[in-house]
């Protein structure tokens, strides 16, 4: 009957079934690119998809991916709201012989309970932008930062890296409070009252784009100059288009790439177990950095997302 077409799970013609546990609906554009990419990929390949969303709710994410298991997916993609608390879900997936993949977000689990992981470091990430900041030189390093959502591996691995890089290096935080959901305007009010407080800063660490635009437009209405000639650094994460397009316009004076597309690396890797090849159990995402220095036009038009 020839080659088993890759898009079917081994039974009669039946078509993959992928349970994708995402985060957010609407958290940021970084996340919007990120689900059409499962989608895109996923309708490309013949799987069939079933994505729940979290929104912002780690218990129901638990209960969501239970519910999959259930249904007895093919395959369960996680992307945990919170890094911690997935034990029994793997659990679970394994006991019913279910693949366990982590995409974007590294959970707390023990290498034994999941079948492979698609992330980023994003403590790596962070270490790139304190890098970074240390070449700049300052006169004096006032640090804002305005974390992502509380416990997600993407907060704590950036947190930390800034956190280190200012104690070894003497700098100082005058404010490090997480927002919740990434939320743009929630960091936007967190520095208009920073400012109205009469708190002096140097620097903005957004650990996302969205939030980092917040600040922008919190600086804009108070007057204080920012981006390349300006007397605050902006640094965010992402890399976004439109972001990197501030970076060329001098807004941004960073911006550590994150990259969404995990679509078709998840593809690949599904279809890598379907022909029973040996996968990459964990692999971090290539990831680059954009700099008011580095930054061009055409590195801007070509970017993907
Ligand atoms: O930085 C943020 C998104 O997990 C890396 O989540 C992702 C983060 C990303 O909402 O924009």
């Amino acid at each position: 009957c020839g080659k088993k077409d890759s898009a079917t799970s081994g039974k009669a013609d039946k078509k993959i079934t992928v349970g994708v546990v995402q985060t957010n609906a609407n958290e940021s554009d970084w996340r919007t690119a990120n689900t059409k990419s499962f989608n895109d990929a996923f309708k490309e390949a013949g799987f069939e998809i079933k994505m729940v969303f979290g929104e912002g709710d780690h218990a129901k994410q638990i209960s969501q991916a239970q519910q999959l298991i259930q249904e007895e997916v093919d395959y369960l993609v996680v992307l945990g709201l919170q890094s911690a608390g997935w034990e029994d879900v793997a659990k679970s997936a394994k006991e019913a012989g279910i693949p366990f993949i982590m995409a974007d977000r590294k959970l707390d689990l023990s290498e034994d309970l999941y079948t492979a992981m698609v992330c980023s470091d994003f403590e790596a990430e962070g270490n790139k932008a304190v890098d970074w900041l240390k070449k700049q030189a300052l006169a004096d390093y006032k640090i804002v930062v305005l974390g992502g959502d509380t416990g997600s591996s993407a907060q704590l691995g950036r947190s930390k890296a800034i956190e280190d890089g200012a104690a070894a290096n003497g700098w100082s935080i005058v404010f490090n409070q997480n927002m919740k959901g990434w939320d743009e305007t929630l960091a936007k009010q967190a520095v208009a009252d920073l400012i109205a407080g009469g708190t002096g800063f140097t620097v903005i660490y957004a650990e996302n784009d969205n939030m980092a635009r917040g600040a922008c437009d919190a600086m804009d209405a108070a007057g204080i100059t920012y981006g390349k000639d300006g007397d605050v650094k902006v640094i965010s994460f992402d890399a976004n288009k439109w972001a990197l397009e501030k970076v060329l316009a001098g807004q941004f004076n960073l911006d550590v790439e994150c990259n969404p597309l995990h679509g078709p690396r998840i593809v690949k890797l599904i279809k890598q177990l379907e022909a029973g090849e040996t996968i990459e159990k964990n692999a971090y995402v290539e990831e680059e950095m954009f700099d008011c220095a580095t930054i061009t036009k055409e590195i801007v038009d070509a970017r993907p997302y």
